[in-house]
């Protein structure tokens, strides 16, 4: 069975959780705490160098990192429940979408970042919300309009793929650093829509084994 290297609250591992849930994989979570620091520490960092969650193990022992790079890998080597569309147009347009999440907006509010914005530009709680919900509120903007275009029950679609498993995490996110969402009808809908899903709700913060 695929081992999954996650912390509960950790975004990118939401995504792989949802990814394989979606797929009807089975695998084994094991928790790494980001609190504690043990994505640093060098039984973690003999996994994945970067030292950020998520990382797949798979059967063979062969390691996959980076949350994006395990999805489609996934997508190739377990067709079941396509997570990308067949067609290139629409492939690439679920990607830009995935996209403003994974890569320009989930970054700049995640761990390491807020920690350094602490540290070395002296900011207190307040100061690191007010970054994370700008940034974030930013991202969201983008994407609001194109879920409101949506003429399936999904956003590409009438079933949830790649954009559904990087918005989900993103929108707890959101929520954990009170962003308006009342400002993002569509997406709230989708989440709403996800949250009714047995994969979405196994691969919800809420419900893993290192939940406190
Ligand atoms: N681009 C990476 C991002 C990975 C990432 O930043 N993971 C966060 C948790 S969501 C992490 O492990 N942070 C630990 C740290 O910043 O020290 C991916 O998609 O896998």
């Amino acid at each position: 069975m695929p081992i999954l290297y996650s912390y509960w609250r950790s975004s990118a591992s939401y995504r792989v959780r949802i990814g394989l849930a979606l797929k009807g994989i089975r695998f084994e979570t094991v928790p790494v705490s980001l609190i504690d620091g043990e994505q640093a520490g060098a039984d973690y960092a003999s996994i994945n160098p970067q030292k950020v969650l998520p990382a797949l193990r798979l059967d063979d022992g062969r390691v996959l990192t980076q949350s994006l790079a395990i999805l489609e890998y996934l997508d190739e080597a377990f067709p079941q429940h396509p997570l990308l569309p067949a067609d290139p147009f629409e492939r690439a347009k679920v990607r830009a979408f995935s996209a403003v999440i994974a890569s320009d907006t989930h970054p700049i509010q995640n761990l390491s970042v807020l920690k350094y914005l602490r540290a070395s530009f002296d900011q207190d709680d307040d100061g690191v919300a007010v970054w994370a919900r700008h940034w974030i509120g930013r991202g969201l903007e983008t994407l609001e309009p194109i879920a409101a275009a949506s003429e399936g029950d999904f956003i590409f679609g009438d079933e949830p793929g790649l954009a559904e498993v990087c918005l989900i995490p993103q929108l707890y996110n959101a929520a954990r650093f009170k962003v308006e969402l009342d400002r993002f009808p569509a997406l709230v809908a989708i989440d709403a829509a996800c949250a009714e899903l047995p994969a979405f709700r196994s691969a919800a913060p809420q419900t893993q084994p290192d939940t406190p």
